[in-house]
């Protein structure tokens, strides 16, 4: 079993006892409890042969989970932008990935173009200075449109690998955010043609299923590349990844399990819903 769904489990058990087979009435409910959507829960009802088995609801549940091509990075640098509502995971998210493309030999510039705040500056600052990889801030109250060139002008010249901005948490009804976000995004293009080459929604997983129309919202603003899901530790939520992955169409690629830099799960479908099923089954 994965760890970040033991909350989800326990919200699983609390309805359905252990056999061989579940019934729809309670598959549903259990669902419902992991907060998978009324779309989705439906969806899959109709897709299940009696008896409900392991085999067959891993089939149906898998067969939920749209299929994305693996992504070749050719970019250097390799752009990421990683937006979303305020406390979504987003400085977090970046010190982990951080940290994950260190380890594999690779070279990484931050951004912190979350200018809003001088805490939020200071906040990745404090990682940049844990992992050892360079950063890119100004002043607090810059243009983060401005912060974003900068940091890819510089590791266009010191040929770092990847980089990763940051951004300031912002709702997706706020208009002038909205703009801003999207001139952050037209200003990495000058600076580097084709960036930012993935732009990441980050989710917090224990908004559960209310975060999908946030993230439609943000895919009209932006057109989102890719999301990743934190947080889901703390939730018996985990149901929703489901919904979430089949409302956007967009690849979900990491889980978020904890606060430190070494919680980023690789979001593979298989086993996420082998351990996802589990709790159902003796
Ligand atoms: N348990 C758990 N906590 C997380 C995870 N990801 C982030 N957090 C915590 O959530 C809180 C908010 O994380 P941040 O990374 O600061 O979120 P943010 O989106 O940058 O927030 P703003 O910049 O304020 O919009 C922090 O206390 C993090 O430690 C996760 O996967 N699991
Ligand atoms: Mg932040």
């Amino acid at each position: 079993m994965l760890g970040f769904l033991r909350k989800t489990a326990e919200a699983i058990r609390s309805i359905v006892p252990k056999t061989q087979s579940v019934s729809p009435e309670l598959l549903e409910e259990a669902l419902h409890e992991a907060d998978m959507d009324y779309d989705e829960i439906e969806a899959l009802i109709d897709r299940l042969v009696l008896p409900i088995t392991a085999d067959r609801l891993e089939f149906a549940l898998l067969e939920l989970l749209p299929a994305f091509e693996p992504y070749e990075i050719t970019q250097k640098p390799f752009v990421e932008l990683a937006i979303g509502v305020n406390g979504s995971g987003k400085t977090t998210t970046i010190a982990k990935l951080a940290k994950r493309y260190k380890s594999e030999g690779r070279g990484v510039m931050l951004g912190a173009g979350d200018t809003f705040r001088a805490a939020a500056v200071e906040q990745l600052k404090s990682w940049a200075a844990k992992l050892d990889v360079p950063i890119v801030s100004a002043v607090s109250g810059g243009d983060p449109s401005a912060l974003a060139y900068d940091t890819i002008s510089s590791a266009l010249a010191k040929g770092v690998d990847h980089v990763l901005i940051d951004t300031a948490g912002r709702l997706h009804t706020q208009k002038n955010l909205a703009e801003e976000l999207k001139k952050i995004v037209r200003v990495c293009d000058k600076a580097y043609k084709g960036a930012p080459h993935r732009k990441l929604l980050v989710l917090d997983g224990t908004q559960g299923g209310s975060a999908i129309n946030q993230a439609k919202e943000f895919n009209e603003i932006v057109g989102i590349d890719a999301m990743i899901v934190t947080k889901l530790d703390g939730t018996a939520k985990g149901g929703a990844i489901y919904s979430i992955s089949r409302q956007l169409q967009k690849p979900i690629l990491y889980i978020g399990a904890g606060e430190s830099a070494d919680d980023l799960i690789d979001f593979n479908a298989r086993s996420f819903t082998q351990s996802f099923i589990e709790p159902f089954f003796s």
